[in-house]
């Protein structure tokens, strides 16, 4: 994608704004009563609206998982736009004692540890000293979709809302390491951010990624998102943004940077996200994995976004069938659906791309014939040809990946 000078400058100057002028750049209630359950008024019985819709501030209306912390997925409907509002984008923190306030002059980001000066950054020093980027990237949180396994693995039961694209403006990691100057040795880089345990004593989230991918060039640290500061409960004012890998790695509230002589060793890279060592990404219920491996790179895979699950479709009446597709920057090369339950297959049109780490927009028009059921199916490949499995599980609930399925009436 271009980069925008106009919008860059605009985008910077408001930053600059609330780094020098403002101070104090967003205050949340810590408590937020959810708004009452608020089922939206459309003709669809899909089950994203039948869950309860919830309004925190600075966002839309969005359905809540859990509220403390918050965990927040983003509508199905907001994926027909190929950048997600920040209002709509999906929310997720793992400790209670996340931040909701920011003094932007008052905050400096920290880079340390084997570097020749060891820096306490500014906001204003961060926006004016550095080559600023832009970028589409997709992000996603390695639960996504979890609550569609069988049988159900733990944790938060997400459909397919824990998932969001949006063009990222800030600058590379790799040009504030080359500031400090990076010593010998280093193999690591670790990242956390303003959030703790509301108890004293336990273990910060801290993640680390291998030096040479965090000084890639690609992987970079946001100070807006679509063109905006990011929204409180999205990681104001910093937030690492690492394309093509799973959200666990994208540092929200971004305040500490250490570069590491040793591989990071903490629960948050040893035990949270394991995954097994196969393409697949796959498991028996009741024979596990011997070999995992950390959650990494997004795997190759597709949803639709209309119909919505259950939607009913009108007889003789052509529908627009869409979705995304998305890997872990290879790019899609092709998407198929199914109008007969994967028995045989179309090609789907794709959008035009707009970035090797956005998702892709995938379209078909069906005119459907037959009063009764319908049950469709999507799959995508990408250029390095990786495809989708059939069938996928795992103990953690992580990557969904398998080819995604979706039925209703024709009526
Ligand atoms: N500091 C911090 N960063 C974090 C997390 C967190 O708990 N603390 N959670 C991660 C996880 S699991 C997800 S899914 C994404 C969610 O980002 P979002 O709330 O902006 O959508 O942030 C990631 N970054
Ligand atoms: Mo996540």
């Amino acid at each position: 994608m271009n980069t925008d000078d106009a919008f860059l400058k605009i985008n910077r100057r408001r930053l600059l704004g609330l780094a020098t002028g403002a101070g104090l750049v967003s205050l949340l209630p810590r408590q937020v009563l959810p708004g009452g359950m608020d089922v939206p008024g459309s003709a669809i019985a899909g089950q994203s609206a039948l869950r309860g819709q919830v309004r925190y501030p600075e966002k839309t209306g969005m359905i809540l998982i859990t509220d403390r912390p918050p965990q927040l997925e983003t509508p199905l409907h907001f994926f027909r736009q190929d950048l997600t509002p920040n209002s709509a984008y999906f929310v997720r923190w793992h400790l209670s004692g996340y931040p909701i306030e920011v003094d932007a002059r008052t905050f400096r980001l920290r880079l340390d540890g084997l570097v020749d000066k060891p820096h306490l950054f500014t906001l204003e020093e961060l926006v004016k000293d550095f080559d600023p980027v832009t970028l589409v990237a997709m992000n996603q949180c390695s639960g996504n979709a979890r609550s569609l396994f069988s049988p159900q693995s733990p944790g938060s039961q997400w459909q397919f809302g824990a998932t969001c694209n949006a063009q990222w403006t800030g600058m590379r990691l790799k040009d504030l390491l080359a500031r400090v100057g990076v010593k010998s040795g280093a193999v690591e880089v670790a990242f956390s951010g303003l959030d703790e345990w509301p108890m004293r004593g336990l273990p910060k989230v801290v993640k680390s990624l291998k030096f040479d991918h965090a000084a890639d060039g690609d992987v970079m640290i946001a100070y807006a998102m679509n063109g905006e500061p990011l929204p409180m409960l999205n990681s104001l004012p910093l937030r690492l943004v690492v394309p093509g890998w799973y959200a666990m790695y994208w540092i929200k509230s971004l305040a500490h940077i250490e570069v590491l002589k040793k591989p990071l060793s903490n629960i948050w890279m040893d035990e949270a996200y394991p995954i097994p060592d196969n393409p697949e990404i796959n498991e028996e219920p009741g024979n596990l994995s011997k070999k995992t491996v950390p959650i990494n790179r997004f795997a190759t895979h597709s949803i639709f976004v209309r119909p919505e699950p259950e939607e009913q479709l009108l007889l003789n009446h052509p529908v627009i069938l869409e979705g995304l597709a998305n890997d872990g920057g290879d790019d899609i090369a092709r998407v198929e659906v199914s109008m007969v339950n994967g028995r045989t297959w179309v090609d789907a049109r794709l959008d035009p791309e707009i970035g090797r780490f956005s998702w892709r927009h995938w379209r078909y028009v069906w005119i459907p014939l037959e009063k009764g059921r319908y049950a469709f199916k999507v799959r995508a490949t990408n250029r390095a040809g990786e495809g989708q499995p059939v069938t996928q599980w795992n103990r953690g609930g992580f990557a969904r990946r398998m080819i995604q399925s979706t039925s209703g009436m024709v009526v």
